[in-house]
């Protein structure tokens, strides 16, 4: 149902999609049966004369309210902290964490432009403002079993920068400046999708993650000495690139 989880920490928010799924489904048909069954023992053959009152029996039903309001909180408990996991932990905690556990990490910055995602590379010294950095469109390539930090802004309106396959979705906003990251455990290519209406070619902002092995990936940084923004098309497996040339 869901498209593969090729993220560490993906489950976290699988589990917040099953939850609110299955919950919805249980209260959903207990709900169902109980206005059925209402329906049918109060039916008008039976009763033509209006009750004054909730017979006492069916007072207990009031339990089930009960029973919703601690869903809730369970459900709001679990989802509040794969948020806060993933999005209100300032990223330099993250970062430090990480650090602290030695896993590595690589940085990139992503704008949002009608109609495609703008990618910028630190380069092979991981720091940005420096004379290797590149960007490339519609594409980012990361190391498999590395912890990616995007920064997310806006070249114009407000999109959505949403990859199915880590879990991964926020909103790209003009004048703001969002953090996201994730940690790619799987070799392979997923979809990058733009999920906010932005204008009359919004279905166009599609763009890929690579995840590549460490070491190729270290070798595709050695052979991308790219100064403007490249367009990149794929042909199966293979990466083509076109220099400044139109996004296909
Ligand atoms: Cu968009």
């Amino acid at each position: 149902m869901l498209p593969e989880d090729i993220s560490q920490y993906g489950y976290l928010v699988d589990r917040v999609i099953k939850l609110s799924i299955w919950g919805i489904v249980i209260v959903g048909i207990i709900s169902f049966f109980i206005v059925f069954y209402i329906l049918y023992k109060f039916r008008r053959t039976k009763n033509p004369f209006p009750l004054s009152d909730v017979p006492s029996g069916l007072k207990k039903v009031v339990v089930i309210d009960y029973v919703m309001i601690i869903f809730d909180l369970i459900l709001l408990f679990v989802s509040t902290w794969a948020w806060f996991f993933f999005f209100v932990r300032p990223v330099e905690k993250i970062k430090k964490e990480v650090q602290e556990k030695g896993e590595k990490f690589v940085e990139v910055r992503v704008i949002g432009r009608q109609f495609f995602w703008a990618v910028e590379y630190p380069g092979k010294d991981g720091v940005f403002g420096t004379y290797d950095d590149f960007k490339l469109g519609n594409l980012l390539v990361v190391p498999e079993g590395y912890n990616v930090f995007v920064k997310l802004t806006s070249g114009d309106v407000l999109h959505s920068f949403f990859i199915p396959n880590v879990r991964i979705k926020y909103d790209v906003i003009p004048g703001r400046e969002t953090h996201l990251w994730f940690k790619p455990v799987k070799v392979g290519k997923y979809e990058i999708a733009c999920a906010e209406l932005c204008g009359a070619m919004h279905y166009r902002m599609k763009g890929y993650l690579v995840v590549l092995k460490e070491q190729d990936y270290l070798k595709w940084l050695d052979s991308a000495p790219f100064s403007e923004i490249s367009f990149v098309y794929l042909e199966g497996d293979k990466i083509n690139f076109v220099r400044g040339g139109e996004m296909r």
